[in-house]
């Protein structure tokens, strides 16, 4: 090659880039993007984000996502926290029923002497954690704001029966005109080696009981080297192609953090056996499990953890989830109220309210939880625009609390110093 065919070949390479590029980005045969935003994907080129708002999303927007709601936070009434001293704790409250003229929801109750002391120090009266030394306990109410304890729903087995150390996190399910409740049997102080337990189960003819344990493990944990060999958190029954779809999460890995994922284990009878789905897990995020039947489908709040957190997503089959709408500050540990949760519905309707615990009520050394109502709008039946809005503000206090670790401090500190920068 001469050097003069040397030189040019730069100068084709730009005008080539620049004719793609004018190619790619030039709407010239469509004009430029409409004002008014296409309510289905228009027929032009476009970009992957915009591709992406359409076929990935309900709706191009989400006031008219119908997966797309803000929560809204209310104070309950009729709970009392022993100033908060915590030695009394509430926390994951099953989803909400409508029963005899009233709402019931089950929750994990500690009532101990001493606020949690971690697993080294506990014992028979001292809990490990906020979950350690439980009940499960019920409370009703007529408005959904103030409630009245009813007191214990299940209270623990003697040893060596499942769930001897403490039962919490339970779920309700209606089947068959009978009561369910599945929850975590320990059968020692969580935080041992992680939080590990299996899924027990009592029955009831009525939301106010009496109880009987099945005194069995209903959802097993998976085999060795399995991602649910240790715990099986969070058993949330649904009723969906007339089966019960129990979905769960486990903790797993622990190297460096335990990851959370959810499962989903099937049966035809509330007893099982429950059969895990092969593609689990079916959920890669989340924290604690909160789902209900939408449309032809179920949508799961996904909470805290992992890389899709903070997202509500839909699985048209109950199985294969994608994210239907990107939120913020969802409740934890949510429980829904879902009027369809058992009727075996072809369209689920969504749901727009319920309880979840806020664990941050005081510091560590009077470490407990308390519940709390939220509203949304995550229903077919109800247009509340005040629910739709995709922003939300908080005063800088609400950002600066979330501060610098000290740690963190250093590392710019350093990052300074290696500028040359002196003090
Ligand atoms: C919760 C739930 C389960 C865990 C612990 C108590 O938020 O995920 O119930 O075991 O934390």
């Amino acid at each position: 090659m001469d050097n003069k065919m040397v030189r040019l070949i730069p100068c084709m390479l730009i005008i080539s880039g620049l004719f793609l590029a004018h190619n790619h980005c030039a709407a010239q045969k469509n004009g430029g993007f409409p004002f008014e935003l296409p309510k289905t994907k228009p027929n032009r080129k476009l970009s992957a984000a915009m591709q992406r708002n359409y076929d990935g999303y309900p709706a191009p927007r989400p006031e008219e996502n119908e997966l797309y709601s803000q929560f809204k936070y209310t104070e309950l009434k009729g709970f009392d926290y022993h100033n908060h001293d915590g030695t009394v704790s509430r926390r994951d409250p099953s989803k909400v029923i409508f029963a005899n003229g009233k709402y019931y929801v089950w929750y994990t109750h500690r009532n101990t002497p001493t606020p949690p002391m971690g697993a080294l120090k506990c014992n028979d009266t001292i809990p490990s954690s906020d979950w350690d030394l439980c009940e499960i306990w019920y409370a009703t109410s007529t408005d959904g704001f103030t409630w009245k304890e009813e007191g214990v729903a299940i209270p623990r087995p003697p040893k060596p029966m499942v769930g001897c150390r403490s039962v919490a996190t339970a779920d309700v399910l209606l089947w068959k005109g009978k009561y369910y409740l599945y929850y975590q049997g320990f059968n020692e102080p969580s935080g041992m080696r992680g939080d590990d337990c299996p899924v027990a189960m009592s029955s009831a003819d009525s939301p106010d009981g009496p109880w009987t344990p099945l005194n069995q493990v209903v959802i097993p944990n998976g085999a060795p080297g399995e991602w649910d060999q240790y715990s099986i958190h969070d058993p949330y029954p649904l009723v969906y192609k007339g089966k019960i779809y129990l979905y769960y999460k486990s903790d797993f890995d622990g190297k460096p953090n335990l990851v959370r994922m959810q499962g989903l284990a099937i049966a035809d009878n509330p007893t099982g056996p429950f059969k895990k789905c092969e593609l689990n897990p079916v959920l890669n995020s989340g924290h604690e499990t909160t789902l209900f039947p939408f449309k032809e489908g179920i949508a799961a709040l996904t909470i805290r953890d992992g890389n899709e957190h903070y997202t509500i997503q839909y699985a048209s089959d109950g199985i294969n989830f994608n994210i239907a709408a990107i939120t913020s500050f969802l409740p934890d540990a949510a429980g829904p109220f879902i009027p369809d949760a058992f009727t075996n519905t072809k369209y689920g309707r969504g749901i727009t309210w319920g309880i979840s615990h806020f664990t941050t009520v005081t510091d560590w050394a009077t470490n407990h939880a308390i519940l709390t109502r939220f509203d949304c709008d995550l229903s077919l039946d109800v247009n509340d625009t005040g629910m739709k809005g995709a922003h939300i503000y908080h005063k800088p206090d609400f950002y600066y609390k979330m501060g610098l670790s000290k740690t963190q401090r250093e590392r710019i500190e350093n990052e300074n110093k290696a500028l040359g920068i002196k003090k």
